[in-house]
């Protein structure tokens, strides 16, 4: 059996989640439920970010002790899980010594032993927001525009990575699709980026200053760098490090990595380094989403202008939100959220669509055939054609067969998932029309077998959108 391993981004504890960090988890989801639907061995992980000076900075804003601050956040990142049918296979978080620690502290050591760690000096703005070094270009009015904040002047002894060495390596991968960037435009931004060469970048902070992480291995007076320390859940968590790595023999390289466009950065030039460096191989595939906003800005902890999904999903349920953040809202663009976009795109597609039709589908099945409907043979079916316009279908299930699914199948295999679920909605839009061609409700008055054979049509189509529908809701 194949294996399949895909991850999310792993979430910082500043504040519990929102909707920005539902989507991320629902799109894959996604994936992971059709990779497993087409029987593949799936490995399918999240988790939560928990060290760095945003987070000791946000307990103490909440007058907390920063463990059981991060833990109790940490619950709510978990509880994602069954609020919104993720099927993750687990979760991990980075101050778990005993899962994360051993994998983190072992790649360091390997690009140590690569001679591509060295000490240094630092002297640059530091945005907290962020989690990392910003340049002057980054600001606006002195102001770094993603988080309002001013960044810190910041000079200090560090340990730097030596990503410079790489550069023309991953750009090699990237370009050769060995590292496959989606959408297009992010790898060309990427590529862009790699023009100029990479710099070396700094990978540890003193701990006097930043206590609340991962002590570099061998120099305590150093805390690793809160991207150095997240990157490496993804091998963490398979077991690298640890006494048994079957697990990362196994499912390492990741399959996919979804990543919102804010992270693409470390996950397209900083992972492959680290990657390269530890003679480790690199993931097959990163797809960058874009930004939920409100009002044209990015829907952010730090910003404040959050939707909570646990209370949506307790107005409409968990599988009108992951319709709407699956189909109404563009994967790889930024997509603005409203209340109102919400309740229409819940009220039509999924209220008066999809419910409508299974409603009044199954009723007729109850009332006129007990519940019952053997397969009709062949030249019945035959008998009811489906009618697209000027073109007729052989019938209901030819047509899923042989024009739905492929585009379902390709769709899905290119990641398009709201293409995928274009051509399921339009197999709904069909049998809606094949409903008012042969309008079974009065046809029963006068021909109840060919409305058996209709409305067995019908209920084959109901059970092929259930069926084309099972990654998604
Ligand atoms: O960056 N719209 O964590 P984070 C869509 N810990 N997606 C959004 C979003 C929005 N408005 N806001 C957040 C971190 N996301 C690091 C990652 S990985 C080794 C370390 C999603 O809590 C999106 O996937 O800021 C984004 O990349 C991720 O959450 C960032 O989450």
């Amino acid at each position: 059996m194949s294996k399949f391993y895909i991850t999310t981004p792993i979430y910082y504890v500043n504040a519990p989640p929102h909707l920005g960090h539902a989507i991320t988890s629902i799109l894959a989801d996604i994936v992971a439920r059709y990779h497993r639907l087409s029987g593949k061995e799936v490995f399918f992980l999240t988790g939560t970010d928990e060290h760095g000076a945003k987070i000791l900075r946000a307990s103490e804003r909440a007058g907390r002790e920063v463990s059981s601050f991060v833990a109790e956040i940490r619950e709510s990142f978990r509880n994602l899980s069954p609020a919104l049918n993720l099927s993750n296979d687990d979760f991990i978080y980075t101050p778990d010594r005993k899962r994360h620690w051993p994998g983190a502290q072992k790649l360091w050591q390997k690009l140590k032993e690569a001679g591509d760690i060295y000490k240094g000096k630092y002297k640059g703005f530091y945005c907290v927001g962020h989690e990392a070094f910003v340049t002057e270009k980054d600001l606006v009015n002195g102001k770094c525009a993603d988080h309002d904040e001013k960044p810190q002047l910041i000079e200090e002894d560090n340990y730097f990575f030596r990503l410079s060495k790489y550069t023309a390596e991953i750009k090699r991968r990237i370009e050769s699709k060995e590292l496959l960037i989606l959408p297009e435009s992010r790898r060309n931004e990427v590529l862009a980026l790699m023009e100029g060469g990479l710099k070396d970048v700094s990978f540890s902070r003193p701990s006097q200053d930043i206590s609340w992480g991962i002590p570099v291995p061998g120099d305590e007076s150093q805390t690793m760098y809160v991207w150095c320390d997240a990157l490496s859940n993804y091998i963490s968590a398979l077991g690298y490090g640890s006494e048994d790595e079957t697990k990362f023999l196994k499912f390492w390289p990741a399959d996919i990595h979804f990543i919102g466009k804010d992270i693409l950065r470390f996950h397209a030039a900083i992972w492959p380094g680290m990657l390269l460096s530890a003679g480790l191989l690199l993931p097959r595939a990163l797809l960058v989403t874009g930004m939920i906003q409100v009002g044209g800005r990015k829907m952010s902890k730090t910003l404040g202008n959050v939707v909570d999904p646990f209370e949506l999903v307790e107005h409409f349920g968990a599988d009108a939100v992951r319709y709407y953040l699956s189909r109404e809202v563009p994967v790889f663009d930024d997509g603005d959220f409203t209340h109102e976009k919400f309740s229409r795109a819940y009220e039509g597609n999924l209220v008066n669509g999809l419910g409508n039709y299974v409603q009044r589908i199954s009723t007729m099945v109850r009332n006129y055939f007990d519940s019952r409907l053997e397969k009709p043979a062949e030249e019945e079916i035959l008998k009811v054609p489906l009618k697209k316009g000027e073109v007729e279908y052989v019938s209901v299930p030819y047509f899923i067969e042989k024009v739905v699914f492929p585009e379902y199948q390709k769709s899905m295999d290119n990641l398009e998932l709201n293409r995928a679920s274009d051509a399921v909605f339009r197999l709904l839009k069909e049998l809606d029309g094949y409903v008012q061609h042969y309008e079974p409700f009065h046809l029963i008055e006068t021909d109840k077998e060919k409305t058996r054979v209709v409305l067995w049509n019908l209920a084959y189509g109901a059970v092929s959108l259930a069926w084309f529908l099972t990654p998604f809701l």
